[in-house]
């Protein structure tokens, strides 16, 4: 479509939930195509920026990797606020970091953004013989609460690059209606009268 062609989408997401639950695994997965069996826990929030390009548009992330430890909880609201999309993660091998990830989704959505794209991940899924919380849990919690969900493995890769370009897609989707730029209106007629007031 002409319309949306080489559209240039600059977009910043955070992602969420408990500490080692693979938010940073799954960063740079996606960013530097690397895994590390022995990732270092986040402090503070770590950046990265990430391009990808669709059909008809191109997408920079500013990627927010927050620190899940609960002392730096207090720091989060400066990341997901202003966020074009949250990914809250929790770690299917533990039930805990699936109720923290509720948390977290009930703390974005009450911070009153209707126009964030949430999405609800549900990572380690190559640890099945550890699983605790199910595939159809998470799921439905996400349906009822209008999140998109994927089951990923940082480790594996598996629905990775398939998360950050779902969530690409749906930044193009909803683009068109949100203001890009300066909006011109009817210009103010200048006709003799200043347009800033002023002492003479
Ligand atoms: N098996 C497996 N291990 C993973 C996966 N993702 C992350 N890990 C491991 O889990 C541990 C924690 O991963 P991190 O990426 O540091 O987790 P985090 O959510 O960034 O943690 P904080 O920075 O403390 O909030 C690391 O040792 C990773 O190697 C995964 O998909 N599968
Ligand atoms: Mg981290």
């Amino acid at each position: 479509m002409a319309r949306s062609k080489n559209k240039n989408i600059q977009a910043k997401l955070v992602l969420l939930g408990d500490m080692g639950t693979g938010k940073t695994s799954l960063v740079l997965r996606f960013v530097k195509g690397q895994f590390l069996d022995f990732q270092e826990s986040t402090i503070g929030a770590a950046f990265f920026t990430q391009v990808l390009s669709l059909n008809e548009a191109r997408i920079k992330f500013d990627i927010w990797d927050t620190a899940g430890q609960e002392r730096y909880h207090s720091l989060a609201p400066m990341y997901y606020r202003g966020a074009a999309a949250a990914v809250v993660v929790y770690d299917v091998t533990s039930s805990d970091t699936f109720e923290r990830a509720k948390k977290w989704v009930r703390e974005v959505q009450r911070q009153g953004n209707q126009n964030l794209i949430m999405f609800l991940v549900a990572n380690k899924v190559d640890l099945e013989e550890k699983r605790q919380v199910g595939n159809e849990e998470g799921e439905l919690y996400a349906k009822e609460n209008g999140l998109t969900f994927l089951e990923t493995s940082a480790k594996t890769a598996h629905n990775v690059n398939e998360l950050f370009y779902e969530i690409a897609k749906r930044l193009v989707k909803a683009a068109p209606s949100r203001p890009t730029g300066m909006k011109l209106h009817n210009r103010p007629r200048e006709s003799g009268g200043r347009l800033f007031c002023c002492s003479s």
